[in-house]
């Protein structure tokens, strides 16, 4: 049973399981011939698509030529408290969960507040593809084709007011429909939030949607934040709420530890977690760590927000 103290379990748990049962798995099909190394990265076979094509998603330069870590690595390998908190438990949990209907509340120091249909919501937008790296606090990291919306073109839909320095994004908090919710490993619900300058960064979007199709639950149905520079626990999922605020929002990781996790969490090789490097990842797939990059490789794009900032203390 998982009753310890919140601090305790958080991302210590780095589950050496699946990546043991993958390399197993790899090296009995090495052996029978029936894998090619350039396979790899992209099994397929087991946890395959199966579910309809969004229509019209534009294709973007972001991410192309990288090599794309499998469905069944996205959709089976996942962190979604709410659901659990085994890698393996949102995609067992969330398997009957769905983002219809659904509504997100708008408020705060915002113009157009207000409870909004997800399909109202997203209907002004085009919907694109962007290919990006995801690197969990954890030490793992993926490169995941999202599909999405740009966060800055919904934030000026809204119309936030001069006050608004920051956005909150909060995640449902139903646990008839997240078993997850039931331990309280977090205070829920889920919380995290940006910068007004980052939430406006041309890299920061709303997915709806991974490898062409309607985000599964465990990816965070029916929308989620994708922030691709910072550790993944900043990308909250399945939001129902966002708020426009003058102070910084007081996010669930840096509630629950403090000293471990900021309000920032850019990604950040020099700065280690109290508990561990952040020098070197794993990237899904592969078997020897790489050197993590700075912003997680994203830093001509947003390295300049920071300027002047001792990203040692506001990690
Ligand atoms: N609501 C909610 N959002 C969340 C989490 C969570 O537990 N609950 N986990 C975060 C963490 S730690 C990571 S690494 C990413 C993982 O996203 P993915 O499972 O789609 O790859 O989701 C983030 N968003
Ligand atoms: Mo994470």
């Amino acid at each position: 049973m998982l009753i310890r103290k919140p601090t305790d379990i958080p991302f210590s748990e780095v589950t050496p399981q699946s990546l043991y049962l993958r390399r197993r798995e790899f090296f009995q099909a090495a052996a029978s011939g029936a894998l090619a190394a350039a396979t790899v990265l992209a099994p397929r076979g087991a946890g395959a698509q199966t579910g309809p094509k969004l229509p019209n998603v534009r294709k973007t330069p972001y991410g192309q030529g990288e090599r794309l870590n499998s469905y069944a690595d996205v959709t089976g390998y996942n962190n979604f408290y709410e659901f659990g908190t085994g890698k393996e438990d949102p995609a067992a949990n969330a398997k009957d969960f769905t983002g219809r209907p659904w509504t997100i509340k708008v408020d705060g120091r915002v113009k157009n507040a207000g409870d909004h249909d997800i399909d109202s919501f997203i209907k002004p937008y085009a919907l694109e593809e962007r290919i990006y790296r995801l690197r969990c606090v954890e030490g793992w990291s993926m490169v995941i084709p999202w599909v999405g919306i740009p966060l800055a073109d919904v934030i000026n839909r809204l119309e936030p007011e001069p006050g608004a320095r920051f956005v909150e994004f909060t995640t449902l908090n139903d646990a008839r429909r997240m078993p997850g919710l039931n331990v309280p490993v977090l205070r829920w619900p889920y919380v995290e939030g940006l910068r007004m300058d980052e939430a406006m960064n041309p890299l920061s979007i709303l997915a709806v949607g991974v490898y062409g199709e309607a985000l599964p639950g465990q990816n965070g149905a029916p929308i989620r934040l994708v922030v691709p520079w910072k550790y993944g626990f900043k990308s909250t999922k399945s939001i129902v709420r966002i708020r426009f605020t003058d102070s910084e929002p007081r996010n669930s990781w840096q509630v629950s530890a403090p000293r471990e996790y900021g309000f920032y969490a850019n990604v950040n090789p020099e700065v280690d977690h109290p508990r561990w490097s952040q020098a070197t990842e794993r990237r899904l797939g592969e078997f020897r760590r790489r050197p993590t990059e700075m912003f997680n490789g994203y830093g001509d794009q947003v390295a300049r927000m920071y300027a002047g900032m001792d990203l040692r203390k506001n990690f």
